[in-house]
């Protein structure tokens, strides 16, 4: 089922195998999308590179560094992929960071900065990159980007990255406001746990999971193809009608009161 031909569509956050934007990139390729990619730094280059490479795409790879923290770095990726394609129809947005010494311990411990580089990587980056790509999204355009459970609720450890999940959240209403007239929707996938770096060395992430599972409505935990499948369809014309919206691919934990 071709239901991407013909559309651009940008990953942004692959940093291995097990990134969830690995799992888009999947979902979007069976689907016939022409993908590009931004990757962190040159650190990760050569693991984008040979994963992208497996894919074994009729199109030349377009591989962009790009760190979000840097605007300069923003305009250029997005002054390359102008050269490169012209118009861009999706952008999946995979990006979070904070200080690890902020995901453990009290809340209220937070430091000024470890508060403002959790923001602004995991938030402010998606407003920073929607602006760059307004532009290219001359044919309307569809922007997913990921959260978690932990922006609407506390979580354990997940602390300052609560806060900034439920500023991206907000940034995606805000965001779908300011950019439907342009025909560019915006909505985030809620994904439950997976285990990827992101979630490497969480403390308790076993029981964590193993507590997931128990309690979803599915009785399971989900993986990176499902969340790459829901986003397949945010990126398709069968999800035209929906904007400004969070989506829960957890199996059901979230519903469940008990
Ligand atoms: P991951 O470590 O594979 O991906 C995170 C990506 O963020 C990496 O590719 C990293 O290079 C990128 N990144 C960090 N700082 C950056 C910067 N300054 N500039 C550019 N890129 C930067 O882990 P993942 O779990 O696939 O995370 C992807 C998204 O999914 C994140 O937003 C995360 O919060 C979200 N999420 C993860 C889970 C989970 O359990 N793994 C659950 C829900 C949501
Ligand atoms: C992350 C921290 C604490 C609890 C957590 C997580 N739980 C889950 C995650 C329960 C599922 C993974 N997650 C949803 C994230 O968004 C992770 C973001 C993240 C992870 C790291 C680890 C390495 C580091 N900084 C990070 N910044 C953000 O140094």
């Amino acid at each position: 089922m071709n239901i991407l031909q013909g559309k651009n569509i940008l990953i942004m956050g692959v940093a291995n195998k097990r990134s969830i934007a690995w799992g888009i990139a999947q979902s979007l390729h069976a689907a016939g999308a022409r993908l590009l990619f931004t990757y962190q730094g040159e650190r990760l280059k050569k693991n984008v590179e040979e994963l992208v490479a497996s894919l074994q795409a009729d199109d030349e790879p377009i591989l962009i560094s790009c760190d979000v923290t840097s605007d300069e770095d923003i305009e250029q990726a997005f002054r390359q992929i102008k050269e490169r394609v012209g118009v861009l129809h999706g952008i999946a947005h995979c990006i979070a960071f904070a200080p690890t010494e902020e995901l453990e311990g009290r809340f209220s411990a937070t430091s000024r900065s470890g508060f403002a580089i959790a923001h602004d990587i995991s938030a402010y980056s998606l407003v920073a990159v929607m602006r760059a790509a307004e532009g290219l999204m001359a044919e309307g355009g569809s922007v997913v980007t990921l959260t978690y459970l932990g922006g609407e609720r506390v979580m354990p450890n997940y602390n300052v990255m609560g806060i900034a999940k439920a500023a991206l959240e907000s940034c995606v209403r805000y965001l779908a406001a300011d950019m439907g007239k342009s025909s560019i929707r915006v909505n985030a996938i809620s994904a439950g746990p997976i285990r990827t770096l992101a979630a490497k060395g969480i403390r308790n992430f076993n029981e964590m999971t193993k507590h997931v599972a128990d309690k979803a409505a599915l009785g399971r935990m989900i993986d990176q193809s499902e969340v790459g499948d829901t986003a397949l369809f945010l990126f398709s014309h069968l999800s035209r009608g929906i904007t400004g919206e969070v989506i829960h691919v957890d199996a059901g934990y979230s519903i469940m009161g008990n």
